[in-house]
């Protein structure tokens, strides 16, 4: 009997010790996809949305993948009635049991000097590297130039 109780309590440990490092930062990452290019194309355009099921607000750093020379999280912002766009600094906030959003129309992150045009249906792979969650794999999937939003300028 001793023998079971044990090994129940033991049971309940490692589930407890599960249970508390499985969520890791409580980030998910959904709706990671890219805009694919014409082929001379100097700069592409991805999206995702961030959300945090936890009570602590993260940041978003920085995101690093070989698909381009760098990728700038950038800002979309009115100004006379032209949209125009700067770069994000110091990082992008996820608030606390909220949502950090890169969509069209709005915020996106770019991607500068591809390493090859962006074909529909192919995918790729980037690391998110967060203050709090540390880094995080996530799969861009690319989706065709006829999309839901116009292509912005630069
Ligand atoms: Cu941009």
């Amino acid at each position: 009997m001793r023998l079971v109780r044990n090994l129940l309590l033991f049971a309940l440990m490692l589930l407890a010790g599960i249970s508390l490092a499985a969520p890791r930062g409580g980030l998910r990452v959904e709706r990671a996809w890219a805009r694919a290019t014409p082929p001379m194309a100097t700069v592409a355009a991805a999206y995702l949305v961030v959300i945090n099921d936890s009570g602590t607000p993260d940041r978003l750093l920085r995101i690093d993948s070989a698909i381009a020379q760098s990728v700038e999280m950038h800002q979309s912002y009115n100004e006379g009635g032209m949209m125009r766009m700067r770069p994000i600094e110091g990082g992008a906030v996820v608030p606390a049991h909220g949502q950090l959003s890169f969509a069209p129309g709005g915020n996106h992150l770019m991607l500068i000097g591809p390493a090859h045009p962006l074909v529909a249906g192919e995918t790729f792979e980037a690391t998110l590297v967060f203050e709090r969650a540390g880094p995080r794999k996530v799969r861009f999937e690319v989706r065709g130039m006829d999309g839901d939003a116009p292509m912005h300028m630069h």
